[in-house]
């Protein structure tokens, strides 16, 4: 068996080299298609490589659900461990150096040397997650009926001094956001009142709120249904764009793609919250049925694309506050997470630059008119565009892979670190 590769810079742009000519070919004749259409490639390169993404922690093991999880060989065994899967896939994407943590699955023994350990490998901690859907070995009271929106005081005090606890850490690990999804809700009609639930959520979040740095957001997620079937407290974004708006200006919605009820338009509520200037963050990823957690873009990516036409639209039209995180949250059960994590972060680099592609005049032109053909056609010309060799010179361009799953396979990553991690990995179902 051939000696596996380091990920390095230097193998990457070797193994660039091998698909240097036909990239070449491909990038030429996508700059004239885009210079008929009026758009600069380079431009449009420079876009591409600016965008940002974050990768979810929590994503690097397998994931699984509530029947079984089939763990592979050298799933991270701890937060340091998956900084340095966050490093790969960084190395050969080069739009992911930020890591949403969630704690306490990534409760660091040392926060200053996890800060380093990250920088060291050019990589910074997005937004902390926290988590009071489960509970922990030794903690005195129960979410089993709720946290921050329990009917017992005491168990949402433990909640809210568990989000405070978070903020601590992210402050220590240089962070500046806290993302807040509460499973709270109920599975038989009468088993929680509606409003009082509703007006103990936003008790406890104006206390986790009060402790938030002046430079910090908090990031509202809501969530349809699950754990909880038959209600939920924060289910939908009008009952988070409520609890932000009175929570005051530090206080944002985020965006789960999979939290929504099927067929939903999501790309009108991510336009109704940046028109209320409360949007903050995203979580992508995809879905066909509830919360699937998909890879994103891998079975609607159309709707990626038209969430993309609402972003760039406010980007271009500079939106006041409009600064929205974009964070990865999916669950990999049949694949190498690192591969699905750097294919999901290309899925969305694309659909942002074919939203940069979209002829702007003619869309107005169309919607003044009236011309609901024409303005489908100006978003489906940029939708079918074929941007790969633009995000694969963006890539080469920022010392990335133009194929980062072959280089990724060639270079036997996974096996390597199999040898390096040799624990079992944890068994057991689990949605994560
Ligand atoms: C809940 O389904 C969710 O989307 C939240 O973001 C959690 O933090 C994450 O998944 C992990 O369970
Ligand atoms: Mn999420």
């Amino acid at each position: 068996m051939s000696k596996p590769f380091q990920l390095t810079h230097d193998v990457i742009a070797s193994e660039n080299r091998r698909l240097e000519a036909d990239l070449g070919r491909d990038a030429e004749h996508l700059a004239s298609v885009l210079a008929r259409r009026g758009a600069v490639f380079e431009a449009l390169v420079a876009r591409a490589r600016a965008f940002r993404i974050a990768v979810p922690s929590w994503g690097l093991a397998t994931g699984g659900t509530r029947f079984a999880r089939f763990p592979i060989a050298g799933e991270p065994r701890d937060v340091f461990e998956k900084i340095d899967d966050c490093h790969a896939i960084n190395l050969l994407v080069g739009i992911t150096p930020l890591v949403s943590l969630h704690i306490p699955w990534d409760k660091p023994r040392d926060a200053g040397a996890l800060k380093a350990h990250a920088e060291e490998r050019g990589l910074a901690i997005d937004s902390m997650n926290s988590n009071t859907f489960e509970d922990q070995e030794g903690q005195p009271l129960s979410y089993k009926y709720g946290s921050l929106a329990h009917p017992d005081p005491a168990v949402r005090r433990q909640a809210v001094e568990h989000n405070l606890e978070c903020i601590e850490i992210g402050r220590a690990l240089g962070a500046s956001s806290l993302t807040v999804w509460i499973g709270d809700g109920g599975n038989f009609a009468g088993q929680m009142h509606f409003r009082d639930a509703l007006a103990a959520y936003l008790d406890s979040m104006q206390a986790i709120y009060a402790g938030l740095p002046a430079n910090w957001r908090v990031l509202l997620e809501h969530k349809l249904f699950e754990p909880a079937f038959y209600s939920t407290v924060i289910n939908d974004w009008g009952t988070s764009y409520w609890a932000a708006e009175r929570l005051g200006p530090q206080a944002f919605c985020l965006v789960d793609l999979g939290h929504h009820a099927p067929n939903v338009n999501i790309e009108m509520i991510v336009a109704r919250l940046i028109q209320f200037g409360k949007l903050g963050g995203f979580h992508f990823n995809d879905s066909k049925y509830g919360d699937d957690d998909l890879d994103a873009g891998s079975t609607k990516p159309f709707q990626l694309f038209l969430v993309f036409n609402e972003l760039v639209d406010a980007e271009l039209a500079a939106v006041p506050g409009f600064t929205p995180a974009y964070m990865l949250d999916q669950s990999h059960n049949v694949t190498d997470p690192i591969e699905s994590l750097m294919v999901s972060a290309m899925e969305v680099q694309r659909a942002y630059v074919q939203a940069c592609l979209v002829d702007r005049a003619a869309l107005d032109a169309a919607q003044e008119a009236n011309d609901a053909l024409a303005a489908l056609a100006a978003l489906k010309a940029a939708f079918t565009t074929d941007v790969s060799p633009l995000l694969a010179m963006a890539r080469r361009a920022a010392g990335g892979a133009a194929d980062p799953v072959a280089v990724y396979r060639a270079s036997r990553y996974r096996e390597v670190i199999a040898k390096e991690r040799p624990a079992p990995p944890r068994r057991g179902a689990g949605i994560v």
